[in-house]
């Protein structure tokens, strides 16, 4: 089914600086298609950019509400990893409320850990979500900066794939500091783009 994007904006109840970061994901997941993906339908750019943190600032209760209103079963890591609620139970909303395609579900459901060959969609939203120029902190500066110098001297897909690297690796230094679970997705993603440079 598709949704127009008004509609879409109107289901977005997240604070200011939440909707911000959300549009500024749509503007660089469609920058992005357009480098790597042109093949890409532009609607399921902006739907899945625009879904992807739906339920970024609801309780753990609220996204437990989310997941037992459709029958789903979370998996024990949700419970022990309340961050990466948020991408599931937004894809829960997406296929089951909204009738979205898997394609757009999917690229919702692994923006926060990626995962090891990831389709065009999902790295898309996956690193535009990284990049988006409202984030602002070094290492988000750090990172688009890389990637925008990867892009002058590799091929598009190089480029994409040494920065996706780098991305993983940030993610997974920074949970190693803050003492947290490494999802195996996040690990997988970072070993598979890693010997997919490597073999280049
Ligand atoms: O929702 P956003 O803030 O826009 O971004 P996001 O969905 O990528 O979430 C980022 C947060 O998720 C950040 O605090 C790190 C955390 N995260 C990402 N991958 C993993 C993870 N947390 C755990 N525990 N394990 C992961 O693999
Ligand atoms: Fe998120
Ligand atoms: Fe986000």
């Amino acid at each position: 089914m598709r949704i127009d994007r008004d509609y879409i904006l109107g289901l977005l109840k997240v604070s200011e600086k939440r909707y911000t970061h959300i549009l500024g994901t749509e503007k660089a997941s469609l920058k992005l298609a357009e480098i790597h993906h042109p093949e890409i339908d532009k609607y399921a750019v902006s739907a899945a950019a625009l879904l992807h943190d739906l339920t970024k600032e609801y309780s753990v209760d609220e996204h437990l509400q989310v997941a037992k209103k459709h029958g789903v079963i979370l998996e024990e890591k949700y419970l022990s990893t309340p961050k990466l609620l948020h991408a599931n139970t937004a894809s829960i909303i997406c296929r089951y409320e909204l009738g979205l395609s898997d394609e757009i579900c999917d690229a919702v459901y692994y923006h926060t850990t990626g995962r090891k060959e990831m389709s065009p969609l999902e790295e898309i939203v996956y690193f535009a979500d990284y990049i988006e120029e409202n984030r602002v902190d070094e290492e988000c500066v750090g990172l688009r900066n890389s990637y925008l110098s990867f892009l002058e001297q590799y091929s598009p897909r190089t480029a994409l794939d040494k920065a996706l690297v780098l991305s993983f690796n940030r993610t997974i230094l920074n949970l190693i500091k803050k003492e947290q679970v490494i999802d195996k997705n996040t690990v997988d993603a970072r070993n598979y783009y890693l010997n997919k440079v490597w073999n280049n």
